[in-house]
């Protein structure tokens, strides 16, 4: 079996064939997976919640990462601001809970008390030298895409943000994250290494026979077909897809929403890709029935049949954002061979349980797919493991974004190694 001990990682990085699966060692050596900690998930724009995860001040989230562990917090000024999560005393982790409200962060061991702009406010036995100006929590920069939440742990993040977040930001602020709740939040550890999670999430090859739920509401002829194999009905469905495409298209930028697809997945440092497609069957929502799940829409909508808006992130998130309610994907490697899929569920902030939804009804969908994702993604990781693994042939016509997360990934790891 190949082992990064005896062949390096540069070796392994550019013998790398396009258009085909990582080598074994990218999904299984606890040296590559620290390497990946460090210069992927520790030089980019990494998703990990939205803004309705701390609505009022004094709301804190926790974020680990690796070692690192982070803190989200809300402020007095209603600004969101992201810390180091470690005391400036003597190191100790502040804040142990995933979830909670303070009005100063105090520190368990000797009680030095950090204000919500993480400054030093109170420290006891210090003496007069003791400057606490010096001693504030460590920033980490943050940035909010229209309510959704990405931090970088680098001193230097990645500048193109900016650039995605200009072409984003009208497609995904008519949704008003900032005016809904987190109804529900699924951590899901999946048996695999996370491209492996990440590379399941770029492809639908696999959703028909493996998705029942989600071939419901999702339009299989979205995520590619090829044109050599298909047969006469196929080749009208293909065809009825996209003149849907088309009419829907132009009708939502009509109406103000941006829909056409934009692909900068492997062409910058902060790859994205977005496009609203139509839900099947005259559908509203990404719900069993079709129909929106919730009552309150989201914004200023009126018009229920609003498709479905996605938005992929490299290295680590997805999100589907529809008339009724938003669902959000973030990645966050555990180890070599286990992974953090956390997906959170929003809906209108007024939207009452029971009254304007049910939540099974707006989970259902996504919780069975996120489950039959997490099994697919433990048969890849079982397999990478075995002596007969080598890498295999990506479909041209619908893995096309496997292989750039792949370009991508490998891309970035090239330009951040040590020459
Ligand atoms: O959620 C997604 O974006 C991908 C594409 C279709 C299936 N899937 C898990
Ligand atoms: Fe935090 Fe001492 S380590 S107050
Ligand atoms: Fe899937």
């Amino acid at each position: 079996m190949l082992d990064v001990v005896q062949t390096p990682l540069k070796s392994l990085i550019a013998r790398r064939r396009p258009g085909y699966t990582l080598e074994a060692p990218f999904y299984t050596s606890p040296q590559i997976l620290q390497t990946d900690l460090d210069l992927i998930f520790g030089h980019h724009w990494i998703y990990v919640g939205v803004e309705p995860d701390v609505p009022e001040p004094g709301d804190v989230m926790v974020v680990d990462i690796g070692a690192n562990s982070v803190l989200i917090v809300r402020d007095d000024d209603l600004g969101v601001k992201a810390f180091h999560n470690v005391c400036r005393h003597r190191g100790a982790r502040l804040v142990h809970e995933p979830k909670t409200t303070v009005g100063n962060l105090v520190c368990g061991y000797h009680q030095w008390t950090y204000n919500l702009e993480g400054k030093l406010v109170h420290a006891d036995h210090m003496g007069k030298d003791f400057d606490p100006g010096c001693h504030g929590l460590k920033p980490v920069h943050l940035r909010s895409l229209a309510g959704l939440l990405f931090i970088c742990l680098s001193d230097d993040p990645p500048a193109d943000f900016d650039e995605m977040a200009a072409v984003m930001t009208p497609y995904i602020a008519p949704h008003d994250i900032a005016n809904c709740k987190v109804i529900h939040q699924s951590d899901l550890i999946e048996l695999g290494n996370w491209k492996l999670t990440m590379e399941n999430n770029r492809e639908c090859y696999h959703c028909s026979a493996n998705h029942p739920e989600l071939t419901i509401p999702l339009f299989a002829y979205g995520f590619g077909f090829s044109p050599d194999s298909v047969d006469e009905t196929e080749l009208k469905q293909a065809q009825r897809y996209e003149q849907m495409v088309c009419d829907l298209g132009a009708q939502w930028e009509a109406d103000g929403l941006p829909s056409r697809e934009v692909d900068r997945l492997d062409d910058m440092v902060t790859g994205y890709r977005t496009q609203r497609l139509p839900i099947d069957r005259d559908g509203e929502s990404q719900t069993i029935d079709t129909k929106v799940a919730s009552k309150k829409l989201l914004g200023q909508f009126t018009n229920s049949k609003l498709g479905g808006l996605s938005f992929w992130t490299q290295p680590n998130s997805w999100h589907h954002f529809m008339s009724d309610h938003i669902v959000t994907f973030s990645v966050i490697p555990l180890d070599a061979e286990r992974t953090l899929l956390r997906t959170k569920w929003l809906v209108h902030k007024d939207a009452v349980e029971g009254v304007d939804y049910d939540l099974e009804n707006v989970i259902g969908v996504w919780v069975a797919t996120n489950d039959q994702d997490g099994t697919l993604v433990g048969w890849a990781q079982a397999g990478a493991r075995s002596q007969a693994y080598e890498p295999g042939p990506y479909s041209p016509y619908t893995e096309m974004l496997v292989d750039k997360f792949c370009n991508w990934y490998i891309g970035r790891l090239n330009a951040l190694l040590p020459r």
